[in-house]
């Protein structure tokens, strides 16, 4: 890992009031290993209020899950990016295998969030793209071909300044929620493709970007998943829920 480590938590439908509570408690207990690592939680977006009041700390930001690509108006249940900053996000993911899949988002819409979220003028924000393959294209040795149109659809139209506020996350579908992780070197050598497009795209931008591995990522795979020279952190789900091992995680990312 040569970059800033990055290390996000999406809590997806998960959390409480009382586990920010002790997740912030774990946090402030043990600051010095926010040091060198950025720490970005994406709770439920009924949760970023309280998030807001307990942050404590300039390495701690916070995310949304998903962005509507609407700036207002009839979109019941949608939350606007004017709203999401206003509630204290810095980050917002696009893109997660779960809003692909169960929310029928195409990849028209994603891209259209990814110019609403960099075309956003009150407040910068960076951009979290999730790519990955389902366990049957990995079958059938499209793994490669799948994340690269998944980059470039997404990607289309975005400059090489706007890049400085992309991170990719790598999420292989196969390995979400089912406990199944990609091994350091599997996981290394999409990154390593990943790697390539960007900075054949975006040139030295692209080698500067964070490409953060996701999928059953936890305390006892993640020293290893970082030690990978293009796995710059981790988007992390269930593990995230659970404040010793969350904080485990950050400090093998250190
Ligand atoms: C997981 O690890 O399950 C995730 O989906 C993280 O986003």
């Amino acid at each position: 890992m040569q970059r800033q480590p990055l290390v996000i938590a999406n809590w997806k439908m998960n959390g409480s009031r009382s586990l920010v509570e002790k997740m912030t408690v774990e946090l402030r207990e043990h600051d010095e290993v926010l040091d060198r690592i950025s720490v970005v939680i994406c709770p439920p977006a009924v949760l970023l209020p309280a998030w807001q009041d307990a942050v404590f700390y300039d390495h701690v930001h916070l995310g949304a899950q998903d962005i509507s690509e609407h700036a207002s108006g009839a979109h019941t249940g949608e939350h606007s990016l004017s709203l999401l900053t206003e509630a204290g996000v810095d980050y917002v993911l696009i893109g997660h295998s779960e809003r692909r899949q169960y929310y029928g988002e195409d990849e028209e819409r994603i891209r259209a969030k990814v110019q609403a979220a960099l075309s956003f003028n009150e407040k910068p924000v960076t951009v979290v793209l999730c790519v990955g393959e389902t366990a049957s294209q990995r079958q059938q040795e499209q793994t490669y071909a799948v994340v690269e149109q998944q980059l470039q659809s997404a990607l289309d139209g975005v400059s090489e300044q706007q890049s400085k506020q992309i991170v990719i996350a790598y999420e292989p579908v196969w390995a979400i929620g089912t406990g199944q992780t990609a091994s350091p070197e599997l996981a290394q050598q999409v990154h390593g493709f990943i790697r390539q497009w960007l900075t054949k795209k975006f040139r030295v931008s692209g080698s500067r970007m964070h490409i953060l591995y996701g999928g059953s990522l936890k305390a006892d795979n993640a020293e290893a998943l970082f030690a990978e020279a293009d796995i710059d952190g981790g988007l992390i789900g269930g593990a995230s829920l659970d404040p010793e091992e969350f904080l485990a995680i950050c400090s093998a990312a250190q």
